[in-house]
C-alpha cells in the first residue's frame, strides 16, 4: 500500500482528532486508499509538540512549520492550528506543491479565504476544509434522499448550531472570542458548519438578512498556555479581557434555487451541548436531522397514508452512506471520531486518486461569503448579497 506522509501544524483539540482519524482510517476502509504516515507534529514550542508527537504518535516533531513545509519527503498539510494562522500556512504550503486540509472556518475572512483558493488552484494541489459534519452518515443519508427526490422540491431549510460551553460569563476568554485570531465569534466557530450543511443539502445560499450579537462582553484571561475551551469558575475575580466578536446570529436565507431558510448559531444555549439540527421540508416529504442523536435521520413522507403519515426514524448502519467500512450492525452508535475517520479517508482518495473532494478550498471561501455577509447584514439591518465564488475572482484578491 501506498505511503502518504502528512505533516500536521497544531497538537490541540482538532490535532488529537486528526491523529487519531489517520491511524484509524486504514482500519476502517479497507482496502485504504494509502497508509497515512504520521510524519511530523508542530505546535509553537518544541515542549508542546513533543508531548503532541508522544501523546498521538507521530514520528516526529518540530516548532518551525515553514522547515517542515519545505521538506521534500512530505506529501501533505494538515493545518490544525487557529483561523488566524490558515492562510499563510496553506499558502506557503500551496506554492511548496503540497495537498492541504484545513480545519474551518478556511479563514478569518473571507478575502484570505479567497487568496487560499487561488493559491491551491495555481499549484494545482488538492484541498479539503474539514467541515466534517458532512460525514456524518445521517447527514449523508438526508442528501441521498434529497438528491432520489424523496422529499420532491425543497422549499424551506431550518439549521441551527446551539452550544453551551462559553454561557457563562466566567468561562475564559479563548482564542475564540478574539477577532484577531478567529475572525469572528459564533458565526465562524460554528454558523459555518450549518453553512456548510445547508450548501450540501439545498445549495448556494444568495441573500442574507440577520440580527447579530455579543451578550458577554468580557470574559476572564486566561492563563497556563493553552485553551481552556469551556472550563468555567463561577468565583473568577481575576482580570477579564475583551470579547470582540458575535457570540449569536440568527439570519433568514434565501437560496439560489428559490428555497427559503434559517440559520442560527450560538454558544449562550444552556443544556444546548452539540446541538447542530435541520429540518427540510419538501414538496413530497420532510427531514429532521439532530446531531445529538446522530444514529437516527427523521423522515416523513407525502405519499404515507393519511393515518400512517408522520415522522419515523432511520437509524444509519451497514445499509446507509459510509455503513459497509463503519459497523456492522445499526445503531451502535456513530461518534465524532467516524466524522473525522471518513473525512480522512475521503481527502487521501483524492490526493491518491488526483481527484477532488468536497467540501474543498472553493467550499471554504464560498461559506466565508455567507459569513461575511450575515456579519454585514447584523452591522446594517439590511438583506446582503452573497457573492458566488466562481465569480467572486478568488485569483483577484
Ligand atoms: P486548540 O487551541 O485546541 O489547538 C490549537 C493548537 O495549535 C495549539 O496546540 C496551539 O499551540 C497550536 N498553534 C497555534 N498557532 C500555531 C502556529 N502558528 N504554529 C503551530 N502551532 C500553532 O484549537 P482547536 O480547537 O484544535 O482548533 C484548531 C482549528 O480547528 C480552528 O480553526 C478551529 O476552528 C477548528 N476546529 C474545528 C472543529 C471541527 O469540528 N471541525 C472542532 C474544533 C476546532
Ligand atoms: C467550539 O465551538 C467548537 O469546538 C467548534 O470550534 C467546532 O467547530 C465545533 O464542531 C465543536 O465546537
Amino acid at each position: 500500500m501506498q505511503d502518504i506522509n502528512i505533516a500536521m501544524i497544531g497538537g490541540g483539540f482538532m490535532g488529537k482528532a486528526h491523529s487519531l482519524a489517520y491511524a484509524a482510517m486504514p482500519m476502517f476502509f479497507s482496502p485504504a486508499p494509502a497508509r497515512p504516515v504520521k510524519k511530523v507534529v508542530v505546535d509553537v514550542t518544541d515542549d508542546l509538540a513533543r508531548a503532541a508527537s508522544e501523546r498521538y504518535a507521530w514520528e516526529g516533531y518540530s516548532s518551525d512549520w515553514r522547515a517542515v513545509i519545505a521538506d521534500p519527503s512530505i506529501d501533505v498539510i494538515d493545518i490544525a492550528t487557529p483561523n488566524n494562522s490558515h492562510a499563510e500556512i496553506a499558502i506557503a504550503a500551496a506554492e511548496a506543491g503540497k495537498h492541504i486540509i484545513c480545519e474551518k472556518p478556511l479563514a478569518p475572512t473571507a478575502e484570505e479565504a479567497g487568496r487560499m483558493l487561488a493559491a491551491a488552484e495555481k499549484a494545482g494541489v488538492v484541498t479539503a476544509v474539514a467541515f466534517n459534519y458532512r460525514r456524518t452518515p445521517a447527514v449523508a443519508l438526508a442528501k441521498k434522499y434529497i438528491d432520489e427526490g424523496a422529499i420532491g422540491e425543497i422549499l424551506n431549510f431550518r439549521g441551527t448550531y446551539l452550544q453551551d460551553w462559553s454561557a457563562d460569563p466566567n468561562s475564559p476568554l479563548s482564542w475564540r472570542f478574539q477577532k484577531k485570531v478567529a475572525g469572528s465569534g459564533a458565526v465562524g466557530d460554528i454558523g459555518s458548519h450549518v453553512v456548510d450543511l445547508a450548501r450540501y443539502l439545498v445549495g448556494e445560499i444568495s441573500a442574507v438578512t440577520s440580527v447579530v450579537s455579543t451578550f458577554i462582553p468580557t470574559r476572564p484571561l486566561q492563563s497556563g498556555g493553552f485553551d481552556n475551551l469551556g472550563a468555567s469558575n463561577t468565583d473568577n475575580e481575576g482580570p477579564r479581557g475583551e470579547v470582540d466578536v458575535d457570540d449569536e446570529a440568527m439570519s433568514l436565507v434565501r437560496f439560489a434555487n428559490g428555497a427559503v431558510g434559517s440559520i442560527e448559531a450560538t454558544r449562550n444555549a444552556w443544556g444546548r451541548n452539540n446541538y447542530i439540527t435541520f429540518e427540510i421540508h419538501g414538496t413530497e416529504g420532510s427531514i429532521f436531522f439532530n446531531y445529538e442523536n446522530r444514529d437516527e435521520l427523521q423522515v416523513a413522507f407525502k405519499k404515507d397514508a393519511g393515518d400512517r403519515r408522520g415522522f419515523r426514524t432511520v437509524y444509519t448502519g451497514p445499509n446507509t452512506p459510509y455503513g459497509e467500512s463503519l459497523w456492522p450492525i445499526p445503531a451502535l452508535g456513530i461518534g465524532y471520531g467516524e466524522t473525522k475517520i471518513i473525512e480522512a479517508h475521503d481527502f487521501i482518495k483524492a490526493v491518491v486518486e488526483g481527484g477532488t473532494v468536497s467540501p474543498n478550498f472553493t467550499d471554504g471561501y464560498q461559506a466565508a461569503l455567507v459569513d461575511e455577509a450575515i456579519l454585514e447584514s447584523g452591522r446594517t439591518g439590511q438583506w446582503v448579497s452573497v457573492p458566488d465564488a466562481a465569480t467572486a475572482g478568488s485569483a483577484d484578491v
